[in-house]
């Protein structure tokens, strides 16, 4: 889209981008993506950490400030868009990514990137979205993580140098490239490429959600972006939340 603005701006040392941009939503225009050296609290979803302690990956949040009433927008999935082109852009650089349901890229069953999306709302004002992305670019993370959890890196895996400036420009166009038609049908108008870098489909997986586990045999990703399993006994279950855990993909 010609008329697409995506503004940037960086920061050298900030405590999370997502918790700076919620803080600051106000002072954004729709479309500005905030990108740090490095985050002093980098967080994940459920309050667990996300490293950041390197200048060479990416830490970023994306501001979106729809004008649309947000009650019509797949404010669900804005994970997963995102997931989709992280994933579009790894593949480019000739390694294959694994989207690991809801939020997570895998590279060899090893985590490369995670996302958190996070609405902001005063009362009942629908403030917009902040979308924050974490790529290992150029190195691993130097900290100890907080769970169990093999770790890569984009440089680790095809050994090319690429900037967090080149990663973002092929954010920016990939999100224009999808946002219309995504926000007027949702996950369908990224279905086929999740499911492309989708390998868990026929996999035993569990679902672990608080104190509910479920585990069933993966059968697809729903119109909506849920994962739906079949376990046996209870027959199909559309998962909304949790966290999947799976054996390893080549022996499962
Ligand atoms: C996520 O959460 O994967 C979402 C991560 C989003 C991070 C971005 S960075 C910019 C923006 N600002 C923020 O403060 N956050 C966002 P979750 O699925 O809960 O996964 C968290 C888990 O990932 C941790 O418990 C670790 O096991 C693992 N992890 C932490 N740091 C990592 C890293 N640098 N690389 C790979 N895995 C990591």
């Amino acid at each position: 889209m010609s008329n697409f603005r995506f503004a940037i701006k960086k920061l050298n040392t900030v405590d999370s981008t997502n918790s700076y941009a919620l803080a600051n939503i106000d002072m954004f225009t729709h479309n500005t993506l905030v990108y740090s050296d490095i985050q002093t609290s980098g967080r994940g979803r459920l309050n667990r950490k996300w490293i950041s302690d390197t200048p060479e990956n990416l830490y970023c949040s994306v501001i979106i400030k729809p004008e649309q009433d947000y009650k019509k927008l797949p404010l669900v999935n804005f994970t997963q868009l995102f997931c989709v082109i992280l994933a579009e852009i790894i593949n480019d650089l000739g390694v294959t990514p694994q989207i690991k349901w809801p939020n997570d890229i895998l590279v060899n069953e090893k985590k490369i990137a995670g996302i958190l999306s996070e609405s902001s709302f005063t009362g009942s004002n629908f403030n917009g979205i902040v979308v924050g992305i974490g790529l290992n670019i150029g190195a691993l993370p130097k900290e100890a993580l907080d769970r169990e959890q093999a770790v890569t890196s984009l440089y680790d895996e095809c050994g090319r140098e690429k900037s967090r400036e080149e990663i973002i420009q092929k954010i920016a166009e990939l999100y224009s490239e999808y946002y219309d038609l995504f926000c007027e049908t949702g996950f369908s108008a990224i279905r086929d490429s999740y499911l492309s870098f989708f390998p868990f489909i026929g996999k035993e997986v569990s679902i672990e959600n608080g104190t509910v586990n479920v585990t069933g045999n993966v059968v697809d990703v729903s119109p909506k972006g849920e994962l739906i399993i079949d376990n046996g006994s209870e027959g199909l279950q559309n998962i909304v939340l949790g966290d999947m855990v799976w054996k390893a993909l080549s022996r499962a």
